[in-house]
């Protein structure tokens, strides 16, 4: 009997927009300060608060250099979740933003699995809300048609996260259930 193989999730997002943070937040449960990532960083993670407290899962930090883009959708392939992570105080990055979510999530996601857009540094005064980052998104053109939603966060404090973990594993059930092999 082999140990279980672990739920994958990716963090994608442009850079600076705080996964590595994210993901270290969740991990350690508190601000690790991290350097720009070169390549991607890869942590077991195990959830200490919200409805799926215990569950361990494997979350791969991608880096967001525009030359790391194109390796995202190899990982896509065996993960069942994705969290795409904007910089909502970033307005003048929206666009590309938007465009390499739309990317991702239509073309680059063989088995359409569900996507938590995290509207992240809320703490910033100027930061957008969650509905004008969906819309300037076009995430409800992109929930049309699969199973995504967007939600906010402060990496930094960690405000919000346990929501989002208990958002995308609710979204991966839901998925799980159109699927008759979940990967
Ligand atoms: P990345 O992995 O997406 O490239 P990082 O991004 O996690 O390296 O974060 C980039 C910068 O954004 C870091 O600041 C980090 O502290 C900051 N950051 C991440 N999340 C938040 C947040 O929720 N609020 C605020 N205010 N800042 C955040 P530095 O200064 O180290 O570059
Ligand atoms: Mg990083």
């Amino acid at each position: 009997m082999g140990v279980a193989p672990s739920v994958q999730i990716v963090i994608v997002g442009l850079e600076g927009t705080g996964k590595t943070t994210l993901m270290y937040r969740l991990k350690f449960g508190q601000y690790t300060n991290s350097i720009p990532t070169v390549g991607f960083n890869r942590e077991k993670v195990e959830l200490t608060e919200g409805r799926n407290k215990g569950v361990t899962f494997t979350m791969w930090d991608l880096g967001g250099k525009d030359n790391m883009r194109p390796l995202w959708k190899s990982y896509l392939r065996s993960a069942a979740g994705i969290i795409f992570v904007v910089d909502s105080n970033n307005r003048d990055d929206m666009e590309e933003a938007r465009m390499e979510l739309l990317k991702l999530v239509k073309m680059q996601n063989p088995n359409n699995i569900p996507t938590l857009v995290m509207a992240n540094k809320q703490d910033l005064p100027n930061a957008m809300s969650p509905d004008e980052v969906a819309k300037s998104m076009g995430v409800n053109e992109l929930c049309a048609t699969q199973l995504c939603q967007v939600l906010p966060s402060c990496a930094i404090t960690g405000e919000g996260l346990t929501e989002a973990m208990d958002a995308i594993f609710e979204m991966m059930r839901k998925w799980k259930k159109t699927k008759r092999k979940f990967r």
